[in-house]
Parts: structure tokens; sequence; C-alpha cells
């Protein structure tokens, strides 16, 4: 089974439809997504003024994303990062596998494990937001986003085979082209280790990242995991391909076609 694997749509429902789009005609059947997705955002609930943590009717980017997934039969599945709505996705009804389902995308909450094409497969969003203080509770940032001792205990130490993560592991040395205030970085290293905590504990082959923005394939250091950075939406190395057969990755080639050009460009006018 080949799984394609993205991160860090921010909301952007043209990326999110195209890459379904490429995915499905590519013959890809499922779609892992790493975390700030945004989706279930309480401007996507315009009947629900202030009711963030109310289930009802989804627009805007919510719903362009599970029409997408709908229209391609494709199995949508996501992890938390910073910046998605924690309030929702923690009231989501979960099922007995520890899966929550909503509008046909499966949010995997922190901790849970899961088999897909026979491997054994874990999940650890979370991380915390640099940019915090220019966010505001219950509008584009809830303060749950952080990685804790329990979601690392919750998912526990049995070996997997595919670790998906939003926050990469402490031990990975990260090239980013900006300086953060040393207290950022000392909170953002709090998530970071308790990532890191999690690849020593589980052992995974591979494992999956997004969050900074950036694309980047490095062993973890202290493990003999090979981890893969994603990069933010719209740029080459936003996704990437897991052949769950050889626990191997191959590049995912996103070639917009000449009329899907053309509506964005009537879109954006
Ligand atoms: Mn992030």
């Amino acid at each position: 089974m080949k799984i394609l694997i993205a991160a860090d749509w921010h909301r952007d429902a043209h990326w999110a439809v195209e890459t379904i789009k490429a995915a499905r005609q590519q013959g890809l059947r499922h779609l892992i997504h790493l975390g700030d997705l945004g989706v279930f955002w309480p401007s996507d609930y315009p009947e629900l003024p202030g009711r963030t943590n109310r289930f009802g009717r989804a627009y805007g980017f919510t719903r362009s994303l599970s029409d997408a997934v709908r229209d391609a039969n494709m199995r949508f599945m996501f992890i938390d990062g910073n910046n998605d709505n924690h309030e929702f996705l923690a009231q989501l009804p979960r099922r007995r596998s520890g899966l929550a389902e909503m509008m046909g995308l499966t949010y995997l909450p922190r901790g849970t494990r899961f088999r897909l094409g026979g491997r054994r497969f874990g999940a650890l969003g979370g991380a915390y937001s640099v940019d915090r203080r220019q966010r505001r509770h219950h509008v584009d940032w809830w303060p749950e986003e952080e990685v804790t001792a329990d979601d690392v205990r919750r998912l526990g130490d049995g070996r997997l085979d595919v670790l998906l993560t939003h926050e990469v592991p402490s031990g990975v040395e990260l090239p980013i082209p900006f300086r953060l205030h040393p207290d950022t970085a000392l909170a953002a290293d709090r998530s970071r280790q308790f990532v890191q905590a999690a690849v020593e504990a589980t052992r995974p082959a591979q494992m999956f990242s997004g969050h900074w923005h950036l694309r980047l394939t490095v062993p973890v250091p202290g493990t003999d995991t090979l981890l893969h950075v994603l990069d933010m939406q719209r740029r080459l190395g936003n996704s990437i391909v897991l052949d769950t057969k050889t626990l191997s990755v191959e590049q995912f080639v996103q070639m917009p076609s000449q009329r899907d050009g053309q509506a964005q460009q009537e879109s954006q006018t």
C-alpha cells in the first residue's frame, strides 16, 4: 500500500483540493496529514458563533476538504499540530480503536496506535506555537497544543514501524533561517524532548513530521530511525509517498493541470 503523507496546509483549501485530486489521479487511496491542517476552525461554523465546542454544519475550509476527500473516495487521516482546534478535536466521539471521525475525516489522537498496510503506526501530534503572542484563544490558538508526558505514556513503548508527529525530536538540529528568543526556544524544546523520548521508546524505522516549514531527511541521533520533515503547503517538499510493503519513501510529484491552473487564476481575480 502507498500512502501520501503531507503536513502544514494551514487551511489552504486550494492546495488541499489539488493535492487530493493529484493523489487520486496517481492511484493513491490513503493520505495522512501531520498537523496544522486547521480543520474544524471556529470560523467554519458561522451558525454557532462562540460555540467552538459544539457540532454543527461546517463551511469554509472544513467543507472543501471534506467534499474533496469524499469525491476522491480516499481515506484521510490526520494528527493535530499546534495550530489546530484542540478543544473541538478533544470532544470528538472516539471509536473503540481510539480513532475519531467527523465529516469523512479521521482524527488520530495523541498516543493512538493503528495498523495500515500491515505496518504498526503511532500518532503523536502537538507542538508549541512560537508565534503564540500573535494568536487568540478560541479564534486561532488553543492552550492544549503542547505535547505532554501523558501523551508519550499513552503511545507506550511497543515497537512501531512508522511514527507520525508534528514536532521534530530534540536530538535533530534544525537549519532554521531565523533566531528564536531563548525563552521561546526553551518552551518549544519541551515538546521536542517529549517527541525525542517517544522515538527512543518506540524505535520506528521511519518517522514523519512537519511544523518548521522546511524539508529535511536525517537520522534521529541516538536511534536507528530515519526522519522526514515535510515543508508547508505550496512548496515542493510538502508531501512524500510511503510504501508500506518496503517501508521506503519516494517523491510525490504534483503537477497541476492547465485547466486547474486557469481555475486558480480566475478564483484569485
Ligand atoms: Mn506547526
